[in-house]
């Protein structure tokens, strides 16, 4: 069931997605195993065959929209309802950048564990992210970058935040597929998260008792 479903996302079947997803729920397959064992590595093939030159941008594209379309079938078997805000957290990416499914994926999780999540979405320029934060007044800001050159605006936000005597009132999460945690301690985030998963348990870190 997993492989089928790895092979509607890479071979971008966006109108097989809901239907598969849902059988394997049906079936007994947990929400994270249908994540973690086909949606997530049917991107990574999807990249792996980009950089090989054997696929092209709007196949790619395909396959997101695919994914999209699993997840919507995933999102709400995700979220558990009722949960008491943990604080408040500002999540978007980073100008320049447009890639969202990690970035949404985080988001998702944010809110599973009862985090209030405000998405300010993708090309998010510094300033916009200033406003944000002004606007919401989150606990936590939260920076997603898909590419080594887009990783570079995430400096210009903690610039920004600072320039907006704003920095000491949040802290700063990133992460994405070419940040590390080096880069967040060079540029001064607060801190840095690999995955989706990893992003809930350093939120819930850095927020402490916030919220609950
Ligand atoms: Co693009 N792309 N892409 N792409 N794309 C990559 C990132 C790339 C690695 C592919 C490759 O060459 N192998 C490469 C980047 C190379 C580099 O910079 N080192 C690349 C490129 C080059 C490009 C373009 C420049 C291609 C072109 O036009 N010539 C272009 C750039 C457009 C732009 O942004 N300005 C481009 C465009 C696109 C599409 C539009 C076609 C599409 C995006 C659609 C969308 O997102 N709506 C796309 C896709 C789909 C990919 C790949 C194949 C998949 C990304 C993805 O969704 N992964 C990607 C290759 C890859 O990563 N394997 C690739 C699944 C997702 C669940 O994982 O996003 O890593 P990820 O998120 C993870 C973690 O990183 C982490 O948790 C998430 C969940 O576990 N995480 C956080 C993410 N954000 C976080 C934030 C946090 C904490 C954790 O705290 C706030």
């Amino acid at each position: 069931m997993l492989d089928g479903i790895r092979e509607v996302v890479t071979s971008g079947r966006i109108g097989d997605a809901a239907e598969i997803v849902n059988t394997a729920l049906v079936e007994g397959l947990s929400p994270e195993d249908i994540l973690n064992g086909a949606l997530i590595p049917a991107m990574d093939i999807v990249g792996e065959e980009y950089e090989a030159g054997d696929r092209y941008v709007p196949e790619m594209l395909v396959s997101a929209e695919t994914m999209k379309a699993a997840m919507a079938v995933l999102k709400p078997r995700l979220l558990s309802a009722g949960v008491q805000s943990r604080g408040r957290v500002v999540i978007g990416t980073v100008e320049g950048d447009l890639h969202d499914i990690g970035k949404n994926l985080v988001a998702v999780l944010l809110e599973g564990a009862g985090f209030e999540v405000i998405d300010v979405g993708t090309e998010v320029a510094a300033d916009q992210f200033v406003q944000a934060v002004e606007e919401h007044r989150p606990q936590l800001l939260g920076l997603s970058a898909l590419l080594t050159t887009t990783m570079l605006r995430m400096p210009e936000v903690i610039g920004a935040l600072e320039a907006a005597a704003l920095r000491d009132r949040v802290k700063v999460m990133i992460g994405g597929a070419p940040v590390t945690q080096d880069y967040a301690d060079q540029i001064g985030a607060d801190g840095y998260a690999p995955d989706a998963p990893s992003a809930v348990e350093l939120a819930r870190r850095l927020l402490g008792g916030c919220g609950t």
